[in-house]
């Protein structure tokens, strides 16, 4: 199955110099046990940095790469100049904020883009030197979001894949980030771009429509000739490890320590890393709000607050960990007795055992960050709950909140909910507690942290779009010449062909587009050997085609198939639709119009489309983009698809396309060659409909799925003729 080589900002090893010796110890966080399995089972690597190596001297660079190549880790070496703009300025100190939505902590300006971008660059060319075809490539977080991208160009053929472990903001929000652009279209190098939660991967979505002017269609995108795919995939945690840990002697000795020496008290417990986004300084206030609410519990709670120091040299971080003392100061100071302090605040890392001991002893458990991508240490608590009780109170807006059923839901934002919801968690009745705590366990022991794993890289290693091609063979003479040996030798032969671009060139006003004699010449010579049938599948109305080419023994298509005339017939529906959108529409588009000078509406029996080929080409773009995301959003519930062709964008009855038409046409003649034109998004319905040994051409320069590509209408014309003479 080929290697799998991960790619992440850090190794998952910590390195420490001690008399002089280096030595380098393999981490145990989530993502390190997550991946160990595929990593090690598939002689893969790792490449990230290995932490602050300056101050090593040869020798101990020297060990330091013996051990990490015997634990199969490749280190991207940063300067500390480089960890300073990369690493702590733009990724920690811009993005960070912004996609947790803490706008007011986000710089004035930066001026580290660069090198944020020669880093990626640095990973993405390590990674590029190592790979070997047949492996798969992981990149993982937001520190290197223009790997993808980097290594695409670099690999054209690599599959790769990339996760987010913190939340996609709104777009609203994610298009504040000056190269928004940019490190949209790295992301989209990926195959399959994956996310904590459904709403993560809709706000990616909709920033594909907003910023770059794409049409997502559900999970997946086309963008650089390619598919890419992006969905939810929510990390879960080592559950066994941490249940059958909870389970040993040591952690139940340390579990009956920490409930004698807090005899007499119900212990509240947070444990996180001390930063701004995981909502510490208001769960304090909650604490103090709840002790000036409830005299009663004054002297019985206890808030134990473990907080691991974390990205100290980032400005923001050192006012905040005062700010934090200084809470902790006055809510001891205001409610604390002589032999007793409501909160406990240990500004450190604790150990494995310890943590499942705390997680083990405490009634409540307080996970209410004001924003995070998921929050394993909620997970963690559940998993370390062997005795199925204990109460989760959970931030609203942590991604596991879409997990866990039994948690209790609090806004973090709102201090007084939280020292409500502590209290009701402390009011539970035993029964209900367990209900609560069983259904989460169910689920956290299902879906665990290998499960993410395989699952992910079960739909990377997938193909996201068999049969796509990136762009179509020239049709130089040689392979035209083929072509019309083939058109020789068939017994009868399908031409399925689109109007607009590819037998006429586009004109500023679609009524324009009349056919002239030459083409009407045209379609009547190809019409006339007993061996054609001409079908044209436009997305016209029916009473343009009709007037423009209904003297032709042609076969008409209009509305993209919703309507058609076999030759020699009356116009039929194709199947019975409704209309009953079509006001609201015409409304929307009516406001678009009103704001696009040029632009104007072609309204059809049971489609409608607003055309701007004749306004400002920038600010339509912008307008079209607006329009679109405004639409799937409004028709969220109707069944309608918004399309997007060229300069236009329409919206029709869902699940009527080009691609219906021509499979029906196929399959209503067995055996013969199947030959389809066509220039925009909207035939590439048409081409993925063929049957196997069609001829599909593509009119334009456009990536397609189409197996040939012709420059222009008239060359398209041209090989028509050509056709012609042959049959
Ligand atoms: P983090 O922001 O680091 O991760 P989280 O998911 O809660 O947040 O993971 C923290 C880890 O650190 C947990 O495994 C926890 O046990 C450990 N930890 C916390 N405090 C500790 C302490 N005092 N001592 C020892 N260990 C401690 C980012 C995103 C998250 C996302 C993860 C994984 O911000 O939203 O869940 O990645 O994708």
């Amino acid at each position: 199955m080929g290697r799998l080589l991960i790619v992440s900002n850090r190794l998952p090893v910590s390195t420490k110099v001690e008399h002089g010796k280096l030595s380098v110890v393999p981490s145990a966080g989530g993502l390190a046990t997550g991946l160990k399995g595929p990593h090690e089972e598939s002689g893969g690597l790792w490449i990230g940095w290995p932490g602050d190596t300056s101050r090593l001297d040869k020798g101990q660079i020297e060990g330091l790469e013996r051990e990490l190549l015997d634990l199969r880790a490749v280190p991207c070496y940063l300067s500390p100049g480089e960890v300073r703009a990369y690493y702590d300025g733009v990724s920690n100190g811009f993005l960070w904020p912004l996609f947790h939505y803490l706008l007011d902590k986000i710089p004035y300006s930066t001026s580290e883009w660069d090198a944020y971008r020669q880093v990626n660059e640095r990973f993405a060319t390590l990674t590029a030197n190592h790979y070997r075809p047949g492996d798969t490539v992981w990149v993982h977080d937001y520190q290197l979001a223009l790997v993808p991208s980097l290594l695409r160009e670099m690999i054209p053929e690599a599959r790769i894949g990339f996760f987010l472990h913190i939340p996609f903001p709104a777009t609203e929000v994610f298009r504040i980030f000056p190269w928004r652009e940019e490190l949209l279209l790295g992301l989209l190098g990926a195959d399959l771009v994956g996310f904590h939660t459904l709403s993560y991967a809709r706000h990616f979505g909709n920033s594909l429509i907003h910023i770059l002017g794409l049409t997502p269609d559900v999970d997946r995108v086309r963008s650089g000739g390619r598919t890419v795919r992006f969905g939810a995939y929510p990390m879960g945690i080592d559950f066994i490890t941490f249940d059958r840990l909870a389970r040993t002697e040591s952690v139940r000795a340390e579990v009956a320590r920490l409930r004698y020496e807090n005899q007499d008290l119900r212990l509240l417990l947070g444990v996180d890393r001390l930063d701004y986004t995981k909502g510490i300084p208001r769960r304090l206030l909650s604490i103090e709000r709840l002790l000036q609410k409830h005299p009663e519990l004054r002297g019985r709670v206890r808030l134990i607050q473990v907080a691991v120091p974390s990205r100290e040299h980032v400005d923001e971080y050192e006012s905040f960990t005062s700010e934090v003392n200084g809470l902790v100061g006055r809510i001891n100071g205001a409610f604390g007795t002589a032999t007793s302090t409501p909160v406990h605040y240990l500004h450190q890392s604790v150990s494995q055992k310890d943590l499942l001991a705390l997680y083990a002893a405490t009634d409540v458990m307080l996970v209410t960050p004001l924003r995070d991508g998921m929050n394993l240490v909620a997970k963690e608590f559940v998993a370390a709950r062997t005795d199925e009780d204990g109460v989760l109170v959970l931030s609203e807006f942590a991604g596991a909140a879409a997990e866990m059923a039994g948690a209790l839901l609090v806004n973090p934002y709102n201090v007084d909910a939280i020292a409500d919801a502590t209290r009701v968690a402390l009011l539970l009745p035993e029964q209900e507690r367990r209900a609560r705590m069983r259904a989460m366990r169910q689920r956290i022991e299902q879906f665990d942290v290998h499960r993410w794993a395989r699952t992910f890289l079960g739909d990377l290693r997938q193909e996201n779009d068999p049969g796509s091609r990136e762009a179509g063979v020239r049709m130089d003479r040689e392979v035209r010449s083929q072509l019309l040996e083939r058109v020789a030798r068939a017994h009868e032969v399908l031409l399925l062909l689109d109007y607009d671009g590819t037998l006429t060139p586009y004109t500023r006003r679609p009524d324009l587009a009349s056919p002239d004699k030459d083409l009407l010449d045209l379609l009547a010579s190809l019409s006339g050997s007993a061996r054609a049938r001409v079908h044209i599948i436009s997305g016209r109305s029916r009473g343009t085609l009709e007037s423009w080419l209904g003297q032709l023994p042609i076969g008409l298509h209009a509305e993209h198939g919703l309507w058609s005339r076999p030759v020699g017939g009356e116009w039929a529906l194709c199947r019975p639709v409704d209309a009953s959108w079509k006001q609201k529409v015409l409304e929307i588009l009516g406001l678009c119009v009103e704001r696009t000078p040029g632009s104007m509406i072609e309204e059809k029996s049971f489609s409608l489309a607003w055309h701007y080929r004749m306004c400002d080409p920038e600010f339509a773009e912008w307008q079209a983009r607006e329009l679109k995301l405004h639409l799937t959003h409004a028709l969220s519930n109707v069944p309608v698809a918004v399309l997007s062709g060229d300069k236009v964008v329409e919206v029709q009855p869902h699940g009527v396309n080009k691609g219906l038409v021509a499979a029906a046409l196929c399959g209503a003649h067995p055996g013969a060659l199947a030959i389809a034109a066509g220039d925009d998004e909207t035939d590439e319905h048409l081409f993925a409909a063929l049957p196997e040994g069609a001829i599909s051409i593509h009119v334009g320069s456009r990536a397609s799925r189409a197996h040939h590509n012709i420059r222009d209408t008239v060359a398209m014309r041209r090989f028509l003729m050509a056709l012609a003479s042959s049959l």
